[in-house]
């Protein structure tokens, strides 16, 4: 099994119903093991700031797929939540973004999959959560996420306290 790193956002259509929908089907992804979430912050668009703010959040797996059978079966899960795909607008809003972060210690560098994810390093809605679930993580080729993460601004991230992925308490999460 592999650990994996799945970052989450969403700013259309109940951003939060959005997210814990998602993972609830992360938690279906077959030959895999859901093992935690982070809590879930509402971050300033990032790229094209014309639009409203994401929820945003990270969820940790193991998996036994390889990476290009995970990304489809995320594809999917933004696919059955209404993703639209060729809007024009690269950057633009969305009901469900899925992005695989990091996968294990692989590097991987092709034009439909690149792991570690291109622009998680410049990403405060990433890190955050990222490191609250793995304050020591380190990107493959890039050192230790907590590293990249004091070059941000952090501070216009709100952590939505009432927002918890929730619909399985049982589960380990923040
Ligand atoms: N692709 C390559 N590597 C990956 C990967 N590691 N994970 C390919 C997922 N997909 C990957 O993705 C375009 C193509 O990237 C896919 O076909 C896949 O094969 P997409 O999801 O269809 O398009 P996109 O998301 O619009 O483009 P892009 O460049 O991936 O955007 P990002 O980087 O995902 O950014 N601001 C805030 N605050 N919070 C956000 O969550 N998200 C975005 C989207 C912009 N601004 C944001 C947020
Ligand atoms: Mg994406």
């Amino acid at each position: 099994m592999t650990p994996v790193f799945v970052g989450l956002g969403s700013n259309l259509d109940r951003p939060q119903v959005q997210l814990e929908r998602a993972a609830s089907r992360i938690r279906q992804i077959p030959q895999s093991h859901f093992v935690r979430c982070s809590p879930m912050y509402w971050t300033p668009p990032w790229g094209d700031v014309d639009q409203p703010d994401f929820l945003n959040a990270v969820v940790e797996l193991s998996t036994e797929l390889e990476p290009a059978v995970l990304l489809k079966a995320l594809q999917q899960i933004e696919d059955a939540q209404g993703r639209k795909r060729d809007s024009g607008r690269r950057w633009g809003p969305r009901p469900l973004d899925l992005d695989l972060l990091l996968y294990g210690q692989r590097i991987i560098d092709k034009p439909e999959l690149q792991v570690p994810h291109p622009r998680m390093i410049e990403r405060a809605f990433v890190l955050v959560p990222l490191t609250d679930l793995a304050p020591e993580i380190v990107i493959p080729g890039r050192g230790r996420a907590s590293e990249w993460l004091k070059r941000l601004d952090v501070d216009r991230l709100r952590r939505a306290e009432d927002a918890m992925i929730s619909d399985h308490p049982s589960e380990p999460c923040l």
